[in-house]
């Protein structure tokens, strides 16, 4: 079989069949889309030999057992996609996984194999992500449970209502000593291996991310009668911070910033804003980093509201560690692609961010075409998946984790 034109024909069918209409694909976590979904990859599962089934999180766990006594190895991704997002981010590395699994058949193993489809890395429907891989890790913190999303509902009733069970994910946490690592194919996101003309890229690490919540606050008046000299807008400071923003970021190597939400009160045309909060995303591979420049740019957000006669406050509201890749486990997938794979960082987050609680990680990315995610035109080739699938067959076959 063309591995690569498999994974190519499979992922067109999930992001044709598994999606809400419109642009590009929309699979958000415990939603119909996603239980057509969950039929789809069981089916890949099961040609792959998998014993299927969905666990209290709403990962859906494909096992292949191993020797008596072997650890396992566990390979995954997300299920979930952004809103009009791409047919590649997360559901390749399942479909990925699934494939060479088929590919070494039952060719003898050192290790038990699981393919792990988790149920929701964007944290685009709940102001949180990676429930799946934080429960194996033991470190998911139920307080979140309590989350809602735009109507209301909780992440515990549509986890519930999915067929999940809210009260047993305290007991999921795996043993570390029984897992061998875990392996993440992803698409990349970015442009590097296409500029570097590489089909696929070895992952040094995965950046740190964090999220503030800043607010700016004013003074709101009739925006005919109000005289210009002595306003206290809130937007001009608002506005005034975003526009200095990339300034800001470039001061720190590789350091990337972003405000993508911003919300104004009262949002009328003919009213002075008196409040405007917005979000701003700060990540970085070096963590300290990234905290000075949290720092700095809260300053100067300080300065900027105070020039315009303005409040301030910035509070954090998420943020993750930057996560290093093994080397060891790198290796294993370096070796497999027969040692020339260029090795790259990623800015994008992945479920392997979790996944680095509980055991070593390593990812392999898959060449992105313009560089483009998020997106209804992010596209992987069929060659490029199906060399993918090839390193990974030939790392199952050789892994041995003793
Ligand atoms: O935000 C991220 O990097 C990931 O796509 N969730
Ligand atoms: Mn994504
Ligand atoms: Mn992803």
């Amino acid at each position: 079989m063309d591995w690569g034109e498999e994974a190519a024909r499979r992922l067109t069918k999930i992001a044709e069949t598994a999606s809400l209409p419109g642009p590009g694909v929309t699979r958000l976590p415990f939603t119909e889309e996603h239980r057509v979904a969950i039929g789809i990859i069981t089916g890949w599962m099961e040609a792959a030999g998998l014993a299927v089934q969905m666990d209290a999180a709403g990962t859906l766990v494909g096992r292949r057992e191993g020797p008596a006594g072997s650890k396992t190895l566990l390979i995954g991704s997300h299920q979930d996609s952004v809103p009009g997002g791409g047919a590649y981010d997360g559901i390749m590395g399942v479909a990925l996984g699934c494939l060479a699994l088929e590919a070494v058949k039952d060719r003898p193993l050192n290790v038990a194999v699981e393919v792990l489809a988790f149920a929701d890395e964007e944290g685009v429907r709940f102001p949180t992500a990676l429930m799946g891989p934080r429960v194996l890790a033991g470190t998911f913190d139920d307080g979140t449970l309590a989350m809602q999303d735009r109507d209301g509902v909780t992440l515990r009733d549509a986890l519930a209502g999915f067929g999940g069970e809210p009260d047993a994910l305290a007991q999921m946490k795996r043993r570390a000593e029984e897992i061998a690592g875990y392996l993440e194919l992803h698409i990349e996101q970015g442009p590097v291996l296409e500029r570097e003309d590489a089909a696929l890229g070895l992952v040094t690490g995965i950046c740190g991310i964090e999220r503030l919540e800043l607010r700016f606050t004013g003074s709101t008046g009739h925006a005919g009668t109000v005289p210009m000299e002595g306003r206290q807008d809130a937007l001009v400071a608002a506005a005034g911070f975003v526009a200095e923003v990339p300034g800001m970021a470039r001061e720190w190597d590789g350091l990337r910033a972003t405000v993508g939400m911003l919300k104004v009160s009262p949002g009328a045309p003919n009213a002075i804003p008196d409040a405007v909060s917005l979000v701003l995303e700060v990540r970085s591979e070096r963590d300290a980093e990234r905290g000075a420049a949290v720092a700095e740019m809260g300053k100067r957000a300080a300065e900027i509201a105070e020039r315009a006669g303005c409040g301030f406050e910035m509070a954090q509201t998420y943020q993750q560690p930057a996560v290093l890749c093994d080397p060891a486990l790198s290796d294993v997938l370096a070796r497999a692609g027969q040692g020339d794979l260029p090795t790259l960082p990623s800015g994008a987050t992945h479920d392997a961010s979790a996944m680095a609680d509980l055991c070593p990680i390593a990812m392999l990315f898959v060449r992105c075409r313009d560089g483009v995610s998020h997106r209804p035109d992010e596209f992987a080739s069929a060659a490029d998946m199906g060399a993918a699938v090839d390193v990974l067959a030939r790392a199952l076959i050789a892994f041995d984790p003793a």
